[in-house]
């Protein structure tokens, strides 16, 4: 059997989650398996349009799907997501209440899908998930968010937070699959020394001290929103807790940055101040057609559309204000 994992691109629980499935796959549905890794990215419109899927034609291939958004697409195997904002219509939402396909999971309450997909594949088909005890810990803190303090998640010193700056920067199509199956294979000590990311992390670190330095000089914090705008300073490294450990106090943060190929409002609220989250943040950029979770979401447009950006981030800084006052 060929296995084609669509799985949450430049995301350390995408890609643990990618490798999670694929351990699963291999020890309890078929050894002999090839793998195939499709990185997906949320924007406007059917994203999996654009060749996720094989033609119908080639039948020997089970098409998988890991944090990442659900399709309706008969040809779709697998489906493992923890995505609030998973459905991207409610026709997709019925599709799979009515649907009720045994191997399709989803939990909004997961805080990763890392941990999810090890939970469920133990659960339903005894798959011992204990070899990747490390790999599953760590992307369930790191995609809640669940730093010790702003410190440690800012000055990457944890191998498991290296390689979670590698992956989010990484776009060399042939290290994202060496990566993924470096993390069923290996200790994230092991990989963290490896050539290929430690001579991607070098000009990560160099970005990131700069992007400090950058959010430093622009970043502001108003009525406990942090905003900034480099949308202009081709920063893609930028690391989403540098607001935090520039204002520790604050409860909200709203930024615009561009990556390849979009613009991103980049939104989310103080991990280190977890009582006081009131806003739903998926909501509120879902109203835009960004989406998320209720802790931290974000809003992609067309890289043209600055304006529409600066407006969109101006209007949710204003909400996410109200909110603050609340709290
Ligand atoms: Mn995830």
């Amino acid at each position: 059997m060929r296995v084609r994992v669509l799985y949450h691109d430049n995301c350390f629980d995408g890609a643990a989650s990618a490798a999670l499935f694929t351990a699963f796959y291999l020890s309890c549905i078929e050894a002999e398996a090839q793998f195939e890794y499709v990185g997906m990215t949320h924007g406007p419109g059917d994203v999996f349009a654009d060749g996720a899927f094989l033609p119908h034609s080639e039948s020997d291939v089970e098409h998988v799907c890991v944090d990442f958004r659900y399709s309706p697409d008969p040809r779709l195997s697998w489906w493992f997501d923890h995505h609030q904002s998973a459905f991207i219509s409610p026709e997709d939402q019925r599709h799979f209440e009515q649907t009720q396909n045994p191997r399709h999971f989803y939990d909004p309450t997961a805080q990763s899908c890392t941990k999810f997909v090890a939970e469920r594949c133990a659960a339903v088909y005894g798959f011992d998930p204990t070899p990747h005890a490390d790999l599953i810990r760590w992307a369930d803190l790191i995609d809640g968010a669940r730093f010790e303090s702003p410190q440690v998640a800012v000055e990457l010193r944890e191998p498991a937070l290296q390689l979670m700056t590698w992956v989010e920067a990484n776009r060399d199509e042939t290290l994202k699959v060496r990566f993924i199956r470096d993390l069923y294979n290996r200790p994230l000590e092991d990989i963290a020394q490896q050539a290929y990311v430690r001579e991607g992390l070098q000009p990560i670190m160099e970005l990131h001290h700069r992007a400090l330095q950058i959010l430093r000089e622009r970043a502001a914090c108003d009525g406990g929103v942090v905003t900034y705008d480099t949308s202009d300073a081709s920063l893609p490294a930028a690391n989403k807790f540098i607001p935090y450990y520039l204002f520790p106090e604050c409860h909200y943060v709203v930024g615009i940055s561009a990556m390849p190929g979009r613009l991103k409002i980049s939104v989310g609220s103080n991990p280190w101040h977890a009582g006081r989250r009131t806003a739903n943040i998926a909501d509120i950029c879902s109203r835009y057609g960004g989406g998320g979770h209720p802790m931290v979401g974000a809003v992609s447009l067309r890289p043209w559309q600055r304006q529409e950006a600066q407006q969109i981030a101006a209007e949710i800084a204003r909400e996410l204000r109200q909110a603050a006052e609340r709290e």
